[in-house]
């Protein structure tokens, strides 16, 4: 299994959960350290120069497994659910660019916080709206050959789509092909019943999982039981990607480190 780290442009915000700013310092890092591949955290697809990723990739051989979008929502608030239709445009302006990024670099493009808020005209209105903009995309994202990933995010970030099930639930009734979940073992330790089970559970809903402890440290340094969680991951044949997205604490370099020699046995089973 292959296992990449979330990076993001020295430019984040400093409330990015990533261990590395900067792409090239970041994906030299990553290299360094043994990790198969990078996932891009960014707030448009003009932060990418595609000839200078394009060489870097080459000379460390890692890949970009993912584009994420966490910074869109950090960044300009700009969301699916917003009742401002321009709003809605420019959002869907913004995830086509992504789209179009990874259709050349990363294969996935994740939908977390820019999903939206459930705001006082309650929960249809704002799955109506969420609906509409994610299939428009999913189709748009299939013609490039991309795919795309729903993060089920906290209530105390986001207060729509919190948990595994609730996102299972919801791609039952959207039943697009182009849509899968990413958990993030994060979240799932706040909302879910249990982990590793509910992986097992939901399995045909899971095209990607993100890493991290209970208290976003390195995997290992928390109290999330990762042994019950690859056990059932084993016992549901994933075969897909698993990225860390954890704080740069105590300093990045040793994050990084701590994360994939505490998974590296996981990976090798
Ligand atoms: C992003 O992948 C994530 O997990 C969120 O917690 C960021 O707000
Ligand atoms: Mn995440």
């Amino acid at each position: 299994m292959k296992l990449s780290i979330a990076i993001t442009s020295e430019h984040a915000l400093p409330s990015a959960f990533v261990v590395f700013r900067g792409f090239e310092e970041s994906i030299l890092q990553a290299a360094a350290l043994g990790y198969d591949g990078v996932e891009l955290a960014l707030k448009n697809a003009g932060e990418i120069n595609r000839k200078e990723l394009q060489a870097l990739l080459n000379k460390t051989r890692l890949r970009v497994c993912c584009i994420s979008t966490g910074q869109v929502y950090a960044e300009t608030g700009l969301m699916f659910t917003d009742v401002d239709r321009w709003k809605r445009a420019e959002v869907r302006k913004i995830f086509k660019g992504m789209i179009d990024l990874a259709a050349d670099f990363g294969q996935f493009v994740n939908i977390g916080r820019a999903r939206g808020q459930i705001d006082e005209e309650g929960v249809d209105a704002a799955e109506e709206r969420f609906v509409e903009i994610i299939c428009e995309l999913a189709d748009y994202a299939v013609t490039k050959e991309v795919g795309l990933l729903l993060e089920p995010v906290n209530r105390y970030e986001i207060n729509f789509i919190n948990s595994v099930e609730e996102g299972a639930r919801l791609l039952k009734k959207i039943n697009h092909p182009n849509i899968k979940l990413m958990p993030d073992v994060f979240h799932m330790n706040i909302e879910d019943v249990k982990i590793g089970a509910e992986l097992l559970r939901h399995i045909n809903y899971i095209g990607y999982i993100h890493l991290a402890d209970s208290n976003r440290l390195a995997p290992g340094w928390g109290h999330t039981d990762f042994e019950d969680i690859f056990n059932h991951l084993e016992t549901a044949g994933y075969k897909g990607w698993f990225s860390v997205e954890i704080l740069p604490k105590p300093e990045p370099r040793i994050a990084a480190k701590q994360a994939i020699e505490f998974l590296r046995p996981f990976l090798k089973k």
